[in-house]
């Protein structure tokens, strides 16, 4: 009980920090603390792929629970109801137990009946968005970060690729294309949808709309390897405005350096070091095992969920991936102390 008491505190706590240590730009603060607490999806659901699931979990539960109560109370009569004495080895008279049988058949097949009618209505309703999506987002799952591409079919100019964060805008159906480039993952935004495989060779697709700005939790949900805990993303649903001009800034290749040495030396550290893996767009690092670097800033989080993105933990990250996400493909980078800190001079500017 006392240990019980003490998860819960320890939960609280955590989200409340997570709450006020995140960089809100968009949105308010109770939007961290939504995308900091993934589980009160059990609540909240934020738009019409998700509602009529949230519904449909809370009234099977509920007709479930009322059948254990019934069943329960029949057996515990069942139990206690006192019996006339009837000599030991006499034959005793049909009591009618065939009627309770039947009754019981007909009752169980009916709510199991109207169970699977509620059921296939439900899928019926998020199986496709009512109006067609404007929006086609490419998601592709690896071990243990989500690839990100935003592509315009009128202006290839505008298309990008980011990582762990899908900006979406508010109120509007988005089509997500699923990939995977390695085993089987899932896509998972429990407040705006099921759940959707992402499976080598084959594309999937899933329809998310939040009708609430604010910030909402995914995750992999297919068992995937060592650090598939470590495998959230998040999705920041914000208004046509301020999704517009993300994205246009997404779109940009990554700002001019100042005249700052330190910049500079940093920048030819990433080329020599982190280029074979990681691209920042507009300079010669075009790596592509890794999460696109370019505004790697105006990201929320690192790795995937596992870190807040803060200059401490960016460089804790870098020196020490492996510890904090053990077995992930990015390696430990050994860094003397001006190494280190040219490199976080450059990765600043990457806004
Ligand atoms: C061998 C390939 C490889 C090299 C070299 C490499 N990385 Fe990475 N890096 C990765 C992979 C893979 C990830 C994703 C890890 C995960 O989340 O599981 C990653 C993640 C990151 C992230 C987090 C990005 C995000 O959006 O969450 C940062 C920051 C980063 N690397 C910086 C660097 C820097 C700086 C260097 C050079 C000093 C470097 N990396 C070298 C493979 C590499
Ligand atoms: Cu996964």
């Amino acid at each position: 009980m006392a240990r019980t008491a003490s998860i819960w505190l320890v939960g609280l706590a955590t989200v409340c920090e997570r709450a006020s240590s995140a960089q809100m730009n968009p949105g308010d603060a109770s939007a961290a603390v939504e995308a900091a607490a993934p589980l009160n999806y059990f609540v909240h659901a934020a738009g019409p792929a998700a509602i009529p699931t949230l519904r449909l979990g809370w009234a099977l539960a509920g007709m479930s629970v009322l059948v254990c109560v019934i069943v329960a109370g029949l057996l515990a009569t069942a139990i206690f109801r006192r019996r006339p004495p009837v000599a030991p080895d006499a034959i005793p008279p049909d009591s009618g137990g065939m009627r309770a049988v039947t009754t019981g058949t007909v009752i169980s097949a009916v709510v199991l009946l109207v169970a699977l009618i509620y059921v296939m209505f439900t899928l019926e309703t998020v199986a496709s968005p009512a109006r067609h999506p404007a929006l086609t987002i490419s998601v592709s799952a690896r071990d243990w970060w989500w690839k990100v591409d935003y592509q315009d079919a009128s202006d290839s100019q505008r298309n990008f690729t980011t990582a762990n964060e899908i900006h979406i805008p508010v109120g509007e159906p988005v089509r997500i294309e699923l990939h995977s480039a390695d085993v089987i993952h899932a896509f998972w935004v429990p407040q705006l949808a099921g759940k959707t495989q992402t499976i080598p060779g084959q594309t999937n697709e899933q329809w998310i709309q939040a009708d609430r700005a604010g910030i909402y939790r995914g995750q992999c949900t297919q068992f995937c390897g060592a650090q598939h805990a470590h495998m959230a993303f998040e999705v920041v649903a914000q208004d046509r405005a301020t999704f517009e001009a993300w994205r246009s800034a997404q779109g940009q290749t990554a700002p001019a350096l100042s005249g700052d040495p330190l910049q500079h030396q940093g920048q030819q550290l990433f080329i020599d070091r982190c280029a074979g893996c990681h691209t920042i767009r507009g300079t010669d690092a075009r790596g592509v095992q890794a999460p696109d670097l370019t505004h790697l800033i105006s990201r929320r989080e690192l790795a995937a969920g596992a870190l807040t993105n803060t200059p401490d933990h960016l460089r804790d990250w870098i020196e020490h991936a492996q510890t904090i996400k053990p077995d992930s493909l990015m390696p430990d980078i050994a860094l003397n102390a001006s190494e280190a800190a040219a490199l976080s001079a450059y990765l600043a500017t990457l806004r």
